[in-house]
């Protein structure tokens, strides 16, 4: 009895000399080291963890897009990427959003490949309480609090500045009144790239009833399935005499389409395109594309600034459309050196 009891007191008198001990760390010159130990686990512990699922690598507007997100969303910068290449199917977006929820993000950023099928998994997201920023292109959803805020660009006024310089350039060029026939390479369809670019245009363009649609058809925004498609055409249609590309590496397809076929794009064929990404420039310096209409992708910057804030409880603008050009091929040479993507 008598042994137990002094166990218990060497017990008691161990805990205490323990407790004491770490109290007084708290004031001794050994608890700089402590306290900087502890806060760098604590930083490492603050950093923002974002899941990221972006549509693919499909284009040179997708790269520069995928590296602006990486670079603004470094460790440097408060922030740990989980980062996920959807390869352009909506399906694996839907499979890594749930991932990133069993994995408890903070953020959840969405580059969605399509705008409809959303509803399901951002509901579980919300439930989760985790917020999701939706970049570039939009969703389709009927209840939006299921994102907290979008930020991307204006793609249906892209198709109607298209149109509009088109108008003006065969104006310039003396055939404003003469028949013109286009066809339309569009990017994925039921993207939001697709259906602004599509939309904008054709509205335009339908106001001018000497421009005649022959086809529209999808090239998936490459440049692969655009040279593709343009080739399909060709051998449907010996009068086109403008393309319209709803993004440059599908242009850069169609104008090796039409080299092939002994046609000179930029010249007896009209190249209207989208992105102005810098292998656009050096295209419109050689002759071969006659515009460009900016896309811009760097939205890295802004998705950093979007997540901090709302990790910090502040609200943020719901939509937020970046700014955009216009540049035709007599501005190229000059505007080139100015490029960023
Ligand atoms: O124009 C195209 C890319 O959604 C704006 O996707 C983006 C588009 C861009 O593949 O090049």
């Amino acid at each position: 009895m008598k042994k137990r009891v002094l166990a218990l007191l060497m017990c008691v008198l161990l805990v205490a000399t323990m407790a004491v001990g770490c109290g007084e760390k708290k004031d001794n010159k050994d608890d700089s080291k402590a306290t900087t130990a502890d806060s760098s686990s604590d930083s490492s512990k603050d950093l923002i963890t974002i899941g990221f699922s972006q549509v693919g690598a499909e284009s040179d507007w997708r790269v520069a897009n995928t590296e602006s997100m990486k670079a603004a969303l470094s460790e440097e910068n408060g922030f740990k990427l989980i980062f996920a290449d959807a390869q352009q199917k909506q399906e694996n977006q839907t499979k890594a959003v749930r991932d990133f929820i069993s994995q408890e993000v903070d953020v959840i950023v969405i580059a969605p490949v399509t705008e409809t099928g959303w509803e399901t998994v951002l509901g579980e997201a919300k439930d989760a309480g985790i917020p999701v920023i939706i970049v570039d292109r939009m969703i389709d959803v009927s209840d939006d609090s299921l994102y907290s805020c979008w930020v991307g660009s204006d793609f249906k006024q892209e198709g109607v500045d298209a149109a509009n310089w088109l108008v003006e350039y065969m104006n310039k060029q003396g055939t404003g009144d003469a028949e013109h026939n286009v066809v339309v390479l569009q990017g994925t369809i039921g993207s939001s790239a697709e259906i602004g670019r599509t939309k904008g245009f054709d509205e335009t363009i339908a106001g001018f009833t000497n421009y005649n649609v022959l086809e529209e058809q999808t090239g998936e925004f490459t440049q692969a399935k655009g040279q593709e498609v343009m080739e399909a055409f060709l051998k449907k249609y010996d009068n086109i005499d403008v393309v319209i590309a709803q993004n440059d590496n599908m242009a850069f397809g169609a104008i090796d389409a039409l080299k092939a076929a002994g046609k000179t794009p930029g010249k007896d064929v009209v190249i209207v395109s989208f992105d102005a990404v810098k292998a656009a420039f050096d295209s419109m310096i050689a002759g071969d594309m006659n515009v460009s209409v900016e896309c811009n992708p760097l939205h890295g910057p802004r998705v950093a600034e979007l997540a901090k804030k709302l990790m910090a409880g502040e609200t943020v603008e719901k939509i937020q459309y970046v700014e955009e050009g216009v540049y035709p091929a007599e501005t190229a040479a000059q505007e080139l050196p100015n490029r960023q993507y």
